[in-house]
């Protein structure tokens, strides 16, 4: 399969179906611990505050000359300007994921705020969040929204998503013990976000960790981008060309293959990494940007966050793209296996199960 280019609006985002744009590159935050607040205002703001101490001073001397020399300086001012707001739009994080079940969803709207505090418009933020399995019936998911909302410290987000495709009973555990894996009424609470939408509480809605049979199911109903596990160690090729065929947007999770199998220190990413003089986290990330994807790599470290956005305005050549497409032994990090299956009880009995036999 060769990069997908074409599908980009510009470099820097992707285009749903619903024709708004989703910022390319986007902060993960699940697991990202109690600094949350930290990382997604650096993430955000980092390079905007960064460039704003320069900015004082110069306007400061340019009060403190003549009239003339302030004047004759002005064009210089605003180019430096130009360049702030260039580098602000390219360097700081605009798309955040985070989800109810993360658990830090408050923290997150502590990070949010504070980078709205520093100037940032909320129009210029994607924030996308995800119903859990708990409440996948159709008269809690508005309550649900509603609380995410309140945590989120936002009057709408951009972007609701089912977070997996089975009801789970309240409290059930892991693994899910005889009758806690309830049937989920997949087009009520379809029927339900939609509402959301329709009542301008959320931008788009979208799923996650569907398989193709689920995808056609739900695919009468339109708008549907999902958010799928992605990484060259499990490329997830089958639902992945299924949402190409209907025009539906993906967005890659565990870009980075995650902790439990990062790719990073890969012998064939580390190689390409070196060759293009990039990082191999770079490596992964543009890989997923330029096979068509938009991408949530989460980092709490800053250097890495700041790192795992400087992925514009260079490409992997093809040959290198391929032999990353090539890497073997695929395998997902998310199975499922310890949220939904119970081996003697069911409904799922295996992870196979969960993915309706398609891997
Ligand atoms: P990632 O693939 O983003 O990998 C994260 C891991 O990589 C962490 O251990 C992180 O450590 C490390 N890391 C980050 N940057 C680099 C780098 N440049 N070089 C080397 N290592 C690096 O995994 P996630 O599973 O977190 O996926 C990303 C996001 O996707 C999640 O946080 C979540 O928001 C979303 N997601 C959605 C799912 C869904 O069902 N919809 C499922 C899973 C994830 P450190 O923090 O120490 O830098
Ligand atoms: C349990 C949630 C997995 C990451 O989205
Ligand atoms: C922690 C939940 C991931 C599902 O495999």
């Amino acid at each position: 399969m060769a990069s997908a280019k074409a599908m980009a609006q510009d470099e820097h985002h992707f285009v749903l179906k619903s024709g708004h744009a989703i910022p390319a590159v986007g902060l993960g935050t699940w697991r990202a611990g109690s600094d949350t607040a930290h990382s997604v205002q650096t993430a955000i703001t980092e390079v905007y505050s960064a460039y704003l101490p320069y900015l004082a001073i110069y306007m400061r001397r340019s009060v403190q000359h003549t009239n003339q020399v302030a004047m004759a300086s002005k064009p210089i001012l605003s180019v430096f300007a130009n360049n702030l707001i260039v580098n602000h739009l390219q360097a700081g994080y605009r798309h955040v994921d985070t989800a109810a079940q993360y658990g830090i969803e408050q923290e997150v709207g502590k990070g949010l705020k504070a980078a709205m505090e520093a100037g940032i418009n909320r129009k210029d933020l994607f924030v996308t969040s995800k119903i859990w399995c708990t409440n996948l019936a159709p008269e809690r998911v508005r309550p649900a929204l509603k609380n995410t909302l309140k945590d989120l410290q936002l009057d709408y987000i951009d972007l609701y998503l089912i977070h997996w495709p089975f009801r789970l009973k309240d409290g059930a555990h892991q693994p899910p013990e005889a009758g806690e894996v309830l049937e989920f009424d997949m087009e009520g609470v379809w029927r339900e976000m939609e509402r959301l939408v329709t009542d301008g509480l959320v931008k788009d809605i979208g799923v996650c960790n569907f398989s193709v049979t689920k995808l056609n199911r739900l695919l009468q109903s339109a708008n549907i981008p999902p958010a799928m596990e992605m990484h060259p160690g499990w490329k997830n090729n089958k639902i992945f060309e299924a949402c190409k065929k209907h025009g539906i947007h993906v967005t890659a999770y565990s870009p980075l293959g995650s902790s439990e199998k990062n790719l990073a220190h890969d012998p064939v990413v580390e190689k390409i990494a070196n060759k293009l003089n990039k990082t191999p986290g770079q490596v992964l990330i543009k890989w997923a940007l330029q096979r068509g994807t938009s991408v949530i790599p989460k980092s709490t470290k800053d250097e890495r966050i700041k790192e795992n956005m400087q992925v514009f305005g260079w490409e992997i050549p093809e040959e290198d793209f391929q032999v990353l497409c090539g890497i073997k032994d695929e395998k997902r990090v998310l199975t499922g296996e310890e949220l939904f299956v119970n081996k003697t009880h069911g409904p799922y009995k295996s992870a196979s199960e969960v993915w309706d036999n398609e891997d």
